[in-house]
This record gives C-alpha cells, structure tokens and sequence, in this order.
C-alpha cells in the first residue's frame, strides 16, 4: 500500500513536470525518500535477503535500467554485527519504475547442524551487487541496510537473525496398513542453500519396532525449510529402507533433532522434536471386535443347556475383528461363583486377521451345583489392558 501510494505520487510528479527540462531529477536533501524493504523482519542463519529500495528520486533515465548503491558517495551498505558487503548495487526492476532491487545471502557461521561432526555452512563475505552478495552472520544477530541517500544522507533499515524451533507433525492421526505415512519437519534453519534443495535426517520408530529406522527428508522447494520424507508400513517383513514394521494398534513415532535452537538455549544445544500418529482404522477402540454370546458344549463340541457338577464341559466365546486389518489381542475368561470367588481364569493371546471371526473354547469342570458367571475381556494385551470391547457376562447353574 505505502509503495503504491508513493508510486502513484511518482506518477503525478512526472506529469506535473512534463512540460519542464529536467532531463534528471536530483535527489532532494531536505526530503529524502527513499523506504527501504526487506521481505522477512526475521531471517535464519542462512537466508536469501530480498531487499529492495523504492528511490524515485534516482531513476536518472526513465527509458533505462538505473543501478544504485554501486558507488562509493551513495552506497549501498548490508552488514550484521561482524561482517559488511557494500557498496553494494541494486537494479531498477523496470526502466521507469524508480524501485530497485537486490539479494544477499546469510552465510552463517561454523557450526554442525545435523550431527554428523561436520560443520554445515560455508561462512563468508563478498560481492557487489545486485544479487551474488554473501555475508556472515551469527545465531542473535541484526541486519542492517543503509543507503546513502544524497551527500551525509543516509537511509537505514534492520531485520534481525535467529534461529527456530523445529516442527514435525504427520500428515494423518491415523493410518491404515497400506497408507503411505508422510512425516513433515518445518524448521528454516536447515535451510542451509536457499538456492539448493536441502535435506535432514529423521528417526521413525513404532512399538513393533523401537530401534526404528532413519530417514532422510528432502525439502519440499528450494528455499521452503519444509522438510518430507515418505515411508510405509509392513506387517509381514521387517523395517528396511523407507520402510518400516508396524501393527495394527502402535504408535508411530517420528523424531527430529533439532541443533539449532533459540535462546534460551545454547548454540551447541540439542532438542529432541516428536511427533505421533496411530497405526489402525479410526473404528472407536472400544467397537473393535465384537463379542457372541457365550455357549457350552461337549468335547465333542456338540452344545448342551444342562451343566452337572464334575462334568467336563467347553465353554465358547466366539469374537469378531470388526476392522479391516489385523488386529494383536488378548482374550481372557474368567469364571466366579456365587461368591465372586474366580474358580477358573485363562486367556489366548493372537492376532485376529481382517474381519475374522475366533472361537475362544475353555474346558471347565465345575466342582460344585450352583450359579456361576462367565465374563469375557477382549484386551489389546495383557501389558495394555485396553478393552477393544466391552467385557460380555453370562450366568450358568450347575446342577
Ligand atoms: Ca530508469
Ligand atoms: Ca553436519
Ligand atoms: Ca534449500
Ligand atoms: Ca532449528
């Protein structure tokens, strides 16, 4: 808005003095205009500065490309705390246009922001315009560009330089066992060639598998600082490559490490980033699997209604994998008296394939006439007594 607004003021100047000889148009002492731009107020270690200049007053020859800040009575000067490049030219983006523009890219400074020993950056400082300059610059430090506006006049602006915490997030809460699982890490400062695209290593670990894999993720443009990688699941193999082993019911999780962290922290500081997702269907974990109602058998798996004391009978749950995919469970049966006292506990551990059905049959022999209740839990495992179900209860008398 404020460059449009002048741009436009530039225009009516133009108009105004049409019918007058000025061949140039002299930079004025006592209103010096020229705002200075840069495209980020923040920049990382290692960015592209785009700045530009907007300097009406120095489109000499409104048919040709004017440069500015090339000379040494109206520079143009970039500088952080330690290093400086200039006189330093930038280019008029249109022969009429009085805006000029030019880049510089951070070099940063020695240090390994990945982890592999080596240093990352190439610190250093040269060029003259307008778009191979390169200038150092540390972790907590300024930008400023100056120009020389006219003689003693001189125009500043600053933007400063830090680095970022990283972000990693997957790209669903859930996924199935086909999907493929596409982790993403946002972190600017490994960023390290605006004009390249950079990469970083990340660590994937799942329950089935906590040594994990590593990956490498490649950002998504050159100078984006968002980083991808994509890998996908088995079931059946091992984690190799981009793969990775995972069940039905793990956790997945991704982790960057991050080495180049604001204050409060120290440069040499290191932060573990993760993220999480889910490997399974989003079915309500508590749907599961179904249960049937249980029923008794012979040994011959004939069913029989009458139960008498000290005859062995077989006891049938039959559970059901309501997903399409395999699911790890443990099923447990448990039988109580009258008095609530546990007479009989057994339980199966196994998978249940896509949408399989399981019969679950326990041998009892009741000792005693009576009431008892058969309770069956359907559990993702005796370590993780997460029901995938409600327990189901059933009554039988013994006579
Ligand atoms: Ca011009
Ligand atoms: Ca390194
Ligand atoms: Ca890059
Ligand atoms: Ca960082």
């Amino acid at each position: 808005m404020l460059i449009a607004s002048h741009l436009l003021f530039l225009v009516v100047c133009i108009t105004l003095f049409t019918g007058v000889s000025f061949a140039e148009k002299i930079p004025d002492y006592y209103k010096p205009y020229a705002p200075i731009y840069t495209d980020k107020q923040v920049y990382t270690w290692t960015d592209k500065v785009h700045i530009t200049i907007v300097s009406p007053a120095w489109n000499e020859n409104e048919y040709g490309i004017d440069s500015i800040g090339d000379n040494s009575d109206n520079p143009v000067k970039i500088s952080t705390a330690s290093s400086s490049l200039g006189p330093y030219r930038l280019t008029e983006t249109s022969p009429n246009s009085g805006v000029f523009t030019g880049e510089v890219t951070l070099t940063g400074f020695l240090h390994d922001a990945d982890g592999d020993g080596i240093s990352d950056t190439i610190p250093r400082t040269s060029g003259t315009g307008p778009t191979n300059g390169l200038l150092e610059a540390k972790r907590d430090d300024g930008i400023t560009i100056s120009f020389e506006f006219a003689d003693g006049v001189v125009l500043t602006k600053s933007a400063t330089v830090s680095w970022n915490v990283g972000q990693v997030a997957f790209s669903s809460p859930n996924y199935l066992a086909d999907d493929p699982v596409t982790i993403q890490v946002n972190d600017p400062d490994m960023n390290l060639n605006p004009e390249n695209l950079d990469q970083i290593p990340i660590e994937v670990y799942t329950d089935s598998d906590s040594a994990g894999i590593s990956v490498v993720a490649v950002e998504t443009q050159d100078d984006s600082g968002i980083f991808e990688s994509t890998i996908s699941l088995t079931q059946t193999g091992e984690s190799s490559g981009n793969r990775i082993r995972a069940f039905l019911g793990d956790t997945i999780t991704a982790r960057y490490e991050d080495r180049t962290l604001p204050p409060p922290y120290g440069i040499p500081d290191e932060l573990d980033i993760t993220a999480k997702s889910f490997v399974g269907s989003d079915v309500p974990s508590i749907q599961k699997v179904s249960i049937e109602e249980p029923h008794t058998a012979d040994s011959n798996g004939k069913q029989v209604s009458e139960l008498t004391k000290g005859n062995q009978v077989q006891i049938i749950n039959h559970i059901h994998n309501n997903q399409d995919y395999r699911q790890l469970f443990t099923a447990i049966v448990q039988i109580t008296n009258e008095q609530n006292q546990i007479v009989s506990l057994s339980w199966i551990t196994g998978n249940l394939d896509a949408a399989q059905n399981f019969e679950l049959s326990q041998s009892w022999t009741p000792a005693e006439s009576g009431n008892y209740r058969v309770e069956t839990f359907v559990w993702q495992s005796l370590d993780d007594p997460s029901p995938l179900v409600p327990s189901y209860a059933k009554s039988f008398f013994v006579k």
